[in-house]
């Protein structure tokens, strides 16, 4: 019987334990360029069996708050190359978030200041946060989008796959396909967001086709073995809803089924809420979806998220529901989080008030159990 300390295999990826750190914003990029700091940070976490990397946008366009970092130009590359070097060495294993925001964004984060864009011109009830002149933070609310012309979305799936080349360029381990949370591809995938006409908008296999295009021309560029997902079935994040998300994600498991990926990770019920909140009528069959993604020939490891604890997670992966389980706020408290769980030792606490933004406080001086 497998357990949270037992190695797996995610295609290209061996982990040695099933703990993987989720991704976590920790709006720390000024400029969208990751600073040595940031090396610290994620190889004092190097024991995770995988570490997601904080979304990190694709493009300028993707880009949809302040100080967090890009995977576009030269500089934010060699600003990884840094981090994965580090990471390297201390014996980790690490992947990049690929990030489009769509429409959760904010005309002053914008090329040119201009909308941000989504699959139709409807506005994101919710905040971001971007910079003053004065160089202090702000909440406000989202911009009005701009609805994508068909003619648009070619040139955005090749973001993708020039980000995902950039990132095995920069040393990464492979990437993870954010389409979780409200941001673009999420946005495409529901009717809440997606009220399109043309071959992208519609019926279900219409509004799962973007998806679908940017994972084959991801898997294209640099394989399945290193290409990751990340699904939130449910969530309400970002003014993200559905009225019927079982057939819709089923689909999305039955698209994403034969490209060979190696991990598919969900986020279970509101993202860093309830994990048994729900959208539709019914609670989400989470089994079913796993279903129709084996059935569809997927063999990616299959993790879970959402303020799992260690007893939760053992039974998640005792029971097969889930191959390994994803931790996010408590790896930011705690570097050695995968040597305290083993170890059942107290877990630090988090500070809330350093979480977005700032220096090394918060950041990179957690203490270790030594
Ligand atoms: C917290 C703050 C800003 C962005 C997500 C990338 O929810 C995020 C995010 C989280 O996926």
């Amino acid at each position: 019987m497998p357990d949270l300390f037992a190695p797996l295999d995610a295609g290209a990826l061996a982990l040695p334990n099933r703990i993987v750190m989720a991704p976590l914003t920790r709006n720390r990029s000024p400029g969208a360029v990751p600073l040595p700091r940031t090396a610290t940070y994620y190889a004092q976490r190097a024991t995770a069996g995988l570490i997601v990397s904080e979304a990190t946008a694709i493009s300028h366009q993707g880009q949809g708050y302040a100080d967090v970092p890009g995977l576009y130009a030269p500089e934010q590359l060699d600003g990884w190359r840094r981090v994965t070097d580090a990471v390297h060495e201390a014996g980790g294993r690490i992947v990049v978030q690929m990030w489009h925001v769509g429409r959760i964004s904010h005309t002053s984060l914008q090329p040119d200041g201009g909308a941000p864009v989504a699959p139709s011109a409807i506005r994101a009830k919710g905040k971001t946060f971007i910079r003053n002149e004065d160089g202090g933070g702000a909440f406000v609310d989202t911009s009005e989008p701009r609805a994508l012309e068909t003619s648009e979305l070619p040139g955005i799936v090749e973001d993708y796959r020039r980000a995902a080349r950039a990132a095995i360029d920069a040393g990464f381990d492979g990437v993870e396909v954010h389409a979780a949370n409200g941001y673009l591809i999420d946005q495409f995938l529901r009717s809440g967001s997606n009220q399109r006409t043309d071959a992208y908008g519609g019926t279900v296999e219409n509004r799962v086709r973007f998806l679908g295009e940017v994972m084959r021309a991801v898997v294209d560029e640099i394989g399945g073995e290193r290409t990751g997902i990340r699904l939130s079935p449910v969530t309400p994040a970002n003014d993200a809803h559905d009225p019927d998300p079982q057939p819709l994600f089923e689909h999305v498991a039955k698209v994403i089924g034969p490209l060979g990926l190696a991990f598919v990770h969900i986020i279970e019920g509101a993202t860093g809420g309830e994990r048994d909140y729900t959208q539709g009528e019914a609670p989400f069959d989470y089994a079913a979806l796993r279903s129709a993604y084996r059935e569809a020939g997927g063999n990616g490891a299959w993790i879970v998220n959402n303020d799992y604890d260690k007893a939760d997670a053992q039974a998640a992966i005792a029971s097969g529901r889930a191959d390994a389980v994803a931790f996010g706020r408590p790896f930011i408290a705690n570097p050695d989080l995968v040597r305290r769980l083993r170890e059942d030792a107290p877990l630090n606490a988090l500070d809330q008030a350093t979480l977005y933004g700032g220096g090394d406080a918060g950041y990179i001086d957690y203490p270790t159990l030594d």
